[in-house]
């Protein structure tokens, strides 16, 4: 029965046996092998992106957009601004409740420093078909220097539930040769 004591008293001080240390050594050393492989694979699996993260006031982050629209849109879509910044600038892309603002107009093979953040609540940035994946938070700048590699038509997907229009938040991102 559980309630009755152990016969030694002071169980903790037997000598742990010969195949348990071998499990214990093997689980340590896989954990460690887990470990290392996570920094590899980042920089050899080409599957996760090196993003940085600022501390911004939605309101100077929306303010920085808006400068950046003003400046370089080319044309209108179904009311969003396209915007065609020029090559090697700071791009911004400003997800909210329930749109990602506004669509960008990237040249293929160029590289550009998108900056991502939402002024309101965490949002999702999902590229699609790319499947490229960045969690976007009020007050974080996520900054990721991107070098589209295809010209196309991409999709902005937000994939971090945020209220009763999530599932129309989706936005568009061109690449031009
Ligand atoms: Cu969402």
């Amino acid at each position: 029965m559980a309630l009755t004591p152990p016969s030694e008293r002071i169980w903790w001080n037997e000598p742990i046996a010969k195949i348990e240390l071998t499990w214990i050594a093997i689980a340590f050393v896989w954990g460690l092998i887990m470990f290392f492989m996570m920094i590899y694979w980042h920089g050899a699996g080409e599957q996760n992106l090196s993003s940085e993260a600022y501390r911004i006031k939605p309101a100077v982050f929306a303010e920085r957009a808006q400068d950046m629209i003003d400046a370089y849109t080319v044309r209108q879509e179904e009311g969003f601004p396209v915007v065609h910044p020029p090559p090697g600038t700071d791009i911004y892309l400003i997800a909210r409740l329930w749109q990602w603002w506004p669509i960008l107009e990237l040249e293929k093979d160029q590289s550009y420093r998108l900056h991502l953040s939402s002024t309101d609540w965490m949002h999702g940035f999902s590229l699609q078909p790319v499947n490229i994946n960045i969690q976007v938070h009020p007050g974080y700048d996520m900054v990721i220097t991107v070098k589209p590699d295809r010209a196309g038509e991409y999709g902005v997907v937000c994939n971090e539930y945020c209220g009763l229009g999530h599932h129309q938040m989706v936005g568009k991102l061109y690449v031009v040769e």
